[in-house]
C-alpha cells in the first residue's frame, strides 16, 4: 500500500462518523455534503451483520442499485459517487457473529476541510 493508503488522497481525514445500526434499523438515500472538500473521497468500512446499501445517482429520482456491505467491507465513495444518493435499506440479522448482541457497525472516514497549499 503507498502512503496515500486505501483513500488514495494525500491527506488525513478529519472525522470518523460511528454508526450502529440494530436488526430493524434504516437509513434513508441521503447525499454527504457537510464537508467542505469534496476531492476527498469517504472511507466506509462495515463491521458485523451485512446491509443491503442501496446506491442512485446525483439526483434523487435516479436509477438506483443495491449491493451488500459485509462484515470486513470497505467502501470507497470518490469522483462521480461521491454526491451520489444512497442509504441502507435493511441489515441481514444473524449474518455475522462479530458482535455478540448483533448489529451493525459502520465507520466512516472523512476529510471536512479543503487541504491549504
Ligand atoms: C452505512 N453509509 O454504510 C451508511 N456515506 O451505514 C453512508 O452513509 C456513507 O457508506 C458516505 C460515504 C460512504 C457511506
Ligand atoms: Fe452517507
Amino acid at each position: 500500500m503507498t502512503r496515500q493508503g486505501l483513500a488514495g488522497y494525500p491527506h488525513p481525514p478529519e472525522a470518523c462518523l460511528v454508526n450502529f445500526y440494530e436488526a430493524s434499523a434504516r437509513m434513508g438515500l441521503h447525499q454527504d455534503r457537510d464537508e467542505q472538500e469534496f476531492e476527498a473521497p469517504v472511507l466506509s468500512l462495515s463491521l458485523g451483520d451485512t446491509a443491503v446499501f442501496r446506491i442512485g445517482g446525483t439526483q434523487r429520482g435516479a436509477k438506483t442499485l443495491s449491493l451488500k456491505l459485509a462484515s470486513g467491507d470497505a467502501l470507497l465513495f470518490g469522483g462521480a459517487a461521491r454526491r451520489a444518493y444512497h442509504g441502507i435499506d435493511r441489515i441481514l440479522a444473524g449474518s455475522s457473529t462479530l458482535l455478540p448482541q448483533g448489529g451493525r457497525i459502520n465507520l466512516t472516514l472523512r476529510r471536512v476541510t479543503k487541504p491549504e497549499g
